[in-house]
């Protein structure tokens, strides 16, 4: 049974990120979008509300199963025998950015991390420029599901009340 994490903070789940899950739920007989928390980033959501909107996102896609984790992604893949991690490299920065923890994670157990290059036409979409977008009135329905779309638009209204 081949198993791979796709982990992130998925602070709100794009058709970017859905993207990768779709095409990489092809390779391996399982695949576990995993929401953690990246130390560096503000979120918007909270761990639940993240789990939640990938939990609905994600439920048409047979063998993707969504989980939480806390602390190192390397101990989270053990603790469920995963055998690898994919992330999505939407250009230079990203890979300048993924590289370094690939190569730590890969030290730090062994674990291999597999690189997806995005689709040409989901290569601009990240949560960030979404969040953004919307918050300044802008539309992004193109760029996350409706029910995400309802979630974020909830948000940043009760944030502005
Ligand atoms: N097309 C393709 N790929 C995309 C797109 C797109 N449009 N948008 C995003 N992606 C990819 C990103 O490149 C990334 O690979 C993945 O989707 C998730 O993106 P984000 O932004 O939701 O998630 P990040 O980068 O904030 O997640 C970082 C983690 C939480 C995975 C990381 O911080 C982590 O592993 N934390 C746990 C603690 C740990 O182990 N730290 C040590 C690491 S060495």
């Amino acid at each position: 049974m081949t198993r791979a994490v796709c982990p992130g903070s998925f602070d709100p789940v794009t058709y970017g990120h859905l993207d990768i899950f779709r095409r990489t739920a092809g390779l391996f007989d399982e695949l576990v979008v995993a929401t953690g928390t990246n130390i560096s980033k503000s979120r918007l959501f909270d761990p639940d509300e993240r789990l939640e909107m990938l939990r609905e996102a994600c439920a048409e896609i047979p063998n993707v199963t969504v989980m939480g984790f806390t602390g190192l992604i390397v101990d989270f893949c053990r603790e469920i025998d995963a055998q690898a991690i994919v992330k999505g490299l939407r250009g230079g920065n990203d890979y300048e950015y993924e590289l370094p923890m690939a190569q730590m994670n890969a030290h730090l157990t062994g674990i291999e991390t597999i690189f997806v290059p995005t689709t040409a036409r989901l290569g601009y979409v990240s949560s960030s420029l979404v969040k953004e977008v919307a918050s300044l009135g802008g539309d992004v329905s193109e760029f996350v599901t409706p029910a995400v779309h309802e979630r974020l638009t909830a948000k940043l209204a009760a944030r502005h009340a």
